[in-house]
């Protein structure tokens, strides 16, 4: 029997504590993935269950299909794994149903200008927007060439944020929360930026300056660990709820959401599962950024390399788990104060990627490299060489980065680069063999490391250790690398 709103309740899984059917949508979520269905899906299921609102979602996948058929044909209810010491179950209530295929532009566009829609959230990944850091957004990105081609018929996230708020302003509704959710830094302001941009593009310096002054865009700090569902998570979900469940996922116990509290249409309670409003995001965004994701990421590209499959094999590994003890050293020294013991902090997060019970694959952190490695790893270094700090931790971490870039292990066997640049990526490192002549081409990409990072003592220190494991292979250049950890990393 396939779970649905209908499902005989189990012991072995919690269900939603409300009539999810009683609340109507105020929420459009662009971008259904697992992130969203273990994050705000999960917090929005715990705000409706103490404060019931017109608050369940509506999802938007805007590319594939199979997270709505599966959504959709369970009356939007999936089973929530949490692993920890041990598995516990939730049945979530709070996605309505969700928007996809081939006449999805059209649907989404219906939904966000309804004027229930009180908030449009947003977890696209850090590649699918097209939203340029140095401010607006990118002509030249795929989604925004097609939606400024025809504005008026939009298939991506800003083509449909800006009509959207066209439509609701055309027709004397007010406009809605835009949230963004993804992992950038100063995601709020980024997103407005690109949002402002792109309207003036297309629509008009009108339009532009009313959502300018009128829409508000909230920043946050996301976290949770979710790795992707396996048959493991789908044999869990069966075993706790009695149903078959093919949109079950998986995710850690460890949950945390700071958000800006700048809601003028309202919100659902989220502080129900613990999620922080603060005046200023930006402290935990950095921190969470540089030391979470900045680690993750070092250890991604160096554990891969190294033929670790999941990150808990990485930390079981003494070398590896030193130098991720020392990246997260030496990224909480470039950290404006915060209120927070970044000490505890870092055990915290070394203890979650520990968690035995979570298979997180290195190869999924290792996707969109050029996305990531700007704000995790350049931005910091950056930080480090301007306080005359001790950059070694980022150079390697860059240097793993580089050598990942090359699609083939110290072995020879190939793998796929899975990054929205991976083809310009391979054409400037094709036939290249020496540190020098990578690190130019990497340098000599558009857009990507910092000038001031392209010569200098950091380009030094990456070329030292990429020769290093181009020339002794990556695992023992791992192990030059911790035994080598200069007195105040240690
Ligand atoms: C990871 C993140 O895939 C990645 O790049 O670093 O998805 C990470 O697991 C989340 O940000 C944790 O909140």
């Amino acid at each position: 029997m396939r779970l649905s709103a209908n499902s005989p309740r189990s012991d072995g899984a919690s269900w939603p504590d409300y009539q999810p059917e009683t609340h109507n949508a105020g929420i459009v979520h662009l971008g259904l993935g697992a992130f969203a269905r273990a994050h705000i899906a999960a917090y929005t299921d715990a705000a409706l269950a103490v404060a019931p609102g017109n608050w369940r979602i509506i999802g938007v996948s805007l590319r594939g299909t199979d997270v709505a058929q599966a959504l959709n044909a369970q009356d939007g209810r999936y089973t929530l794994i949490v692993r920890g010491e041990e598995n516990r179950a939730s049945v979530i209530g709070s996605i309505s149903h969700v928007l996809s295929g081939p006449g999805v532009g059209a649907y989404a566009l219906a939904a966000i200008v309804h004027p229930a829609c009180h908030i449009v959230s947003i977890t696209v990944t850090e590649k699918g927007y097209g939203l340029l850091r140095s401010g607006g957004c990118d002509p030249d990105h795929p989604a925004i060439k097609a939606d400024l081609a025809e504005p008026h018929a939009p298939k991506g996230v800003l083509g449909l944020l800006t009509l959207g708020l066209k439509r609701r302003f055309d027709a004397s509704q007010p406009p809605f929360t835009i949230l963004s959710c993804d992992n950038l830094p100063d995601n709020g302001a980024l997103l407005r930026a690109a949002v402002i941009d792109f309207a003036r593009r297309a629509h008009g310096a009108n339009l532009a300056e009313r959502i300018a002054s009128e829409v508000a865009f909230p920043a946050t700090m996301v976290d949770r660990i979710t790795p992707q569902a396996t048959a493991q998570t789908r044999t869990d979900a069966a075993l706790a709820t009695g149903c078959d469940d093919e949109a079950a996922i998986e995710t850690e116990a460890f949950s945390q959401w700071v958000i800006e509290d700048n809601f003028p249409h309202g919100r659902p309670v989220w502080e129900a599962m613990g999620a922080t409003f603060t005046d200023n995001v930006r402290p935990f965004e950095m921190m969470k950024l540089r030391m979470l994701n900045g680690s993750h990421s070092m250890l991604a590209y160096t554990g891969f390399l190294a033929g670790k499959t999941y990150v808990r094999d990485v930390m079981a590994d003494a070398a590896l788990n030193k130098l991720v003890l020392r990246h997260l050293r030496a990224a909480a020294k470039t950290l404006p104060p915060i209120d927070i013991n970044l000490d505890t902090y870092a055990q915290a997060l070394a203890e979650r990627f520990r968690n035995r019970a979570i298979a997180h694959e290195t190869r999924q952190i290792a996707m969109d490299g050029t996305e990531k490695m700007p704000q995790r790893i350049f931005a910091p270094a950056l930080d480090t060489l301007e306080k005359g700090g001790d950059t070694t931790p980022f150079a390697f971490a860059a240097a793993a980065w580089m050598r990942y870039g090359l699609g083939y292990n110290d072995i020879g066997k190939t793998y796929p680069l899975n990054d929205p640049r991976a083809n310009e990526i391979s054409a400037a490192l094709s036939h290249l063999s020496t540190a020098d002549a990578i690190f130019s081409a990497y340098a000599g990409l558009p857009g990507l490391l910092p000038s001031v990072l392209k010569g200098g003592l950091f380009a030094q220190q990456v070329k030292a250790c990429l020769q290093r494991m181009l020339s002794d292979g990556v695992t023992e250049s791992i192990a030059y690398e911790a035994a080598n950890l200069c007195v105040s990393h240690r």
